[in-house]
């Protein structure tokens, strides 16, 4: 079973998936309002995936005799600046998140929890996989640059991208 320590901390990454998942559905809501909707769409999608992240952890401590708590979570910003930023803090994110599960993955380790190890093996692969997504979308948005129709070139190859993940072929409607 979990340690209080384990406890805490799984409790602690259950608060930065729910964050995620807000920060992402308030990234898609300012692409939304400002017509990109190839970008809304791969942004609402991702805020589902980081609520279903939120409920495996939540889900995992209850099962290991823990107590999942409900967080309370700081308000994410609603403005940027222009697209370029919204993908370049998503992909600072991510990397911030794939930190927090090293960290997660080092307690493991460290108190001799091989179940909760073990758990954490499918978030080290989904975090290296969203990483190498994010970092592909902002190499494409940098590629395409500021110029004149930039932002349509920019909201259809994202589109394309997001059509092209399993799971996520369907727009914002869906989400
Ligand atoms: Fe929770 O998957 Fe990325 O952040």
């Amino acid at each position: 079973m979990l340690s209080a320590k384990m406890i805490e901390a799984l409790n602690r990454q259950v608060k930065e998936e729910y964050y995620a998942s807000n920060l992402y559905l308030s990234m898609a809501s300012w692409c939304e309002v400002n017509g990109l909707s190839g970008c809304a769409a791969f942004m609402y999608e991702h805020a589902v995936e980081e609520r279903i992240h939120m409920m495996k952890f939540f889900k995992y401590i209850n099962m290991m005799d823990g107590h999942a708590i409900v967080p309370e979570v700081p308000m994410p910003p609603s403005e940027w600046l222009n697209i370029q930023t919204v993908f370049a803090e998503a992909y600072q994110h991510e990397k911030k998140v794939t930190n927090l599960i090293s960290i997660l993955v080092e307690l493991s380790s460290k108190e001799q929890d091989f179940a909760t190890l073990n758990f954490l093996q499918w978030f080290v692969s989904e975090q290296a996989e969203e990483e190498v997504l994010f970092k592909e979308v902002l190499d494409k948005v940098k590629l395409i640059g500021d110029g004149p129709q930039s932002l349509y070139f920019i909201d259809t190859e994202v589109q394309k991208i997001n059509n092209r993940v399993p799971g996520q072929e369907n727009g914002a409607e869906e989400a």
